[in-house]
């Protein structure tokens, strides 16, 4: 019996650490895991960030807003191949996370663009984020600022918003 306590009160304590490094947020019916942001060249207001959402329901959900107080603006971006060009453009009605299947927001793809960046990103920070679902809330996650990998992050820095 009190090795059953003690287990109870470790794991009370263990979820109640602020998770700075969490790498697993559960809210809801969805998982979202991996969440980073790339390190932007110094003086650079703009700034991508990605993650993964699992929707472990039967039923599709929104991402329709998101938020930090270190950027002025995030919009949902898509990026695709149009003639040979990169292109970007924001998801106005939000993104779509589809029942019972897993969406990767990663580079070269679907992303979260940051405007108007009030401090400097750098690597091994964490930031938290505000996401909004379509019919199921707000949910705040932590995200590690992580290097960009050598070019794709200029690539994406010369696209016009
Ligand atoms: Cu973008």
């Amino acid at each position: 019996m009190k090795k059953i306590i003690i287990i109870f009160i470790l794991a009370t304590f263990l979820t109640e650490i602020p998770s700075a490094f969490a790498e697993k947020n559960t809210f809801k019916n969805l998982v979202i895991q991996n969440v980073w942001i790339k390190d932007n060249p110094f003086n650079h207001a703009m700034t991508a960030a990605y993650l993964t959402i699992h929707n472990t329901s039967n039923s599709d959900t929104t991402l329709i807003a998101v938020s930090s107080s270190i950027a002025e603006r995030i919009e949902i971006h898509q990026m695709s191949m149009d003639n040979d060009i990169m292109k970007m453009r924001p998801l106005k009605d939000g993104l779509i996370i589809p029942a019972n299947d897993i969406t990767y927001l990663k580079p070269g793809d679907f992303h979260l663009m940051f405007f108007g960046l009030k401090k400097q990103m750098n690597p091994m920070e964490t930031h938290l984020i505000n996401l909004t679902f379509q019919n199921l809330g707000t949910v705040a996650v932590h995200a590690l600022v992580k290097p960009s990998e050598n070019g794709k992050g200029l690539k994406h820095e010369k696209h016009n918003h």
